[in-house]
């Protein structure tokens, strides 16, 4: 018989419980709490103490593994986006890519629990198998580690164990949770270039701070420095490192109806602010290299 989580892992401050058809990771200690669940490693909530959740997940969510959860921070490898055959097609696989990668769509594994200094840490696996093969056959090897210290911190790293070298693009698609996205000012992305995907992809500069028009997609490539959210009273701060691009995102009252799984009303409030390689950003990963992508989550009052 397959031995539950709980069976395998037993540390103070973790719990599993399930959720309809998934696990779920809760991290607790005097930091405030987080959640994640072993499909897609998606981290679900992040709650600092005496604080309020920072993430973003739709009421109307399904955690039935069909999909993936709508919201949180969706893993996105090892591409970013809908597949470009022209990268590493044509392949008998592409008509099963899906958008944003494989990770997002399969069951990870739990590799540890621990406590590191004064956080608690998980790491997830997710390694090749019949469905990701089909979709991408490759040998590879992904982690996800998710700390919760005095900021949320992850490390996605991917390791190539196949024999070709890999054009990699990726994403920690983070859903922040906000008072009102409209109108919402976000800093970090002065002299920035970024790609208006809403207006065929043309190429602009940040000037001075963005004020969140709904809807907006727009992917700031060779970004460098912290990116700091203006919630209402409290500042959200995403610091990345070994990751280029921010994409900024959210759908508009428009854009929000052609989500079954977001309630239209919601997109005020949430707005995806995603560290990752994107577009110019993409690199190569040789084979037997890893790469790592880091991101820190904080909220300031
Ligand atoms: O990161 C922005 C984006 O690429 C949008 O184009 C939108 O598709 C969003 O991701 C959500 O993608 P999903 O595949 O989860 O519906």
């Amino acid at each position: 018989m397959n031995q539950t989580l709980a069976d395998r892992f037993d540390h103070p401050d973790v719990r599993f419980f399930k959720r309809d058809r998934l696990d779920m990771i809760e991290l607790s200690n005097r930091h405030g709490t987080a959640v994640v669940t072993t499909h897609g490693a998606t981290v679900l909530s992040y709650c600092p103490k005496g604080g309020e959740e920072v993430i973003w997940v739709s009421d109307t969510a399904v955690y039935d593994g069909s999909k993936p959860v709508r919201g949180g921070i969706p893993v996105c490898w090892p591409w970013f986006g809908p597949y470009d055959p022209s990268t590493l097609g044509p392949d008998p696989s592409d008509a099963h890519k899906k958008g944003h990668g494989i990770a997002r769509y399969e069951t990870w594994d739990v590799e540890s629990v621990r406590s590191v200094e004064d956080a608690t840490e998980v790491t997830l696996v997710l390694l090749p198998g019949d469905s990701t093969r089909k979709a991408w056959p490759h040998e590879f090897a992904l982690r996800l580690t998710v700390t919760l210290g005095e900021t949320l911190r992850l490390a996605l790293v991917g390791e190539n164990r196949s024999d070709r070298t890999w054009l990699v693009s990726e994403a920690l698609h983070t859903y922040f949770r906000v008072a009102r996205a409209t109108g919402m000012s976000i800093d970090g992305l002065d002299h920035t270039t970024y790609y208006d995907k809403l207006n065929q992809a043309t190429r602009a500069t940040q000037s001075g701070a963005l004020t969140l028009t709904t809807p907006i997609e727009s992917v700031y490539v060779g970004h460098v420095g912290d990116v700091v959210l203006h919630d209402g009273a409290r500042d959200i701060v995403m610091r990345q490192d070994n990751g280029h691009s921010v994409v900024v995102w959210n759908p508009g009252a428009e854009g929000a109806k052609g989500f079954a799984d977001m309630p239209e009303e919601q997109f005020e409030h949430m707005v995806c602010v995603e560290a990752g390689n994107a577009l110019d950003d993409a690199y190569q990963l040789e084979p037997g290299a890893s790469h790592t992508l880091y991101c820190a989550i904080s909220v300031s009052a």
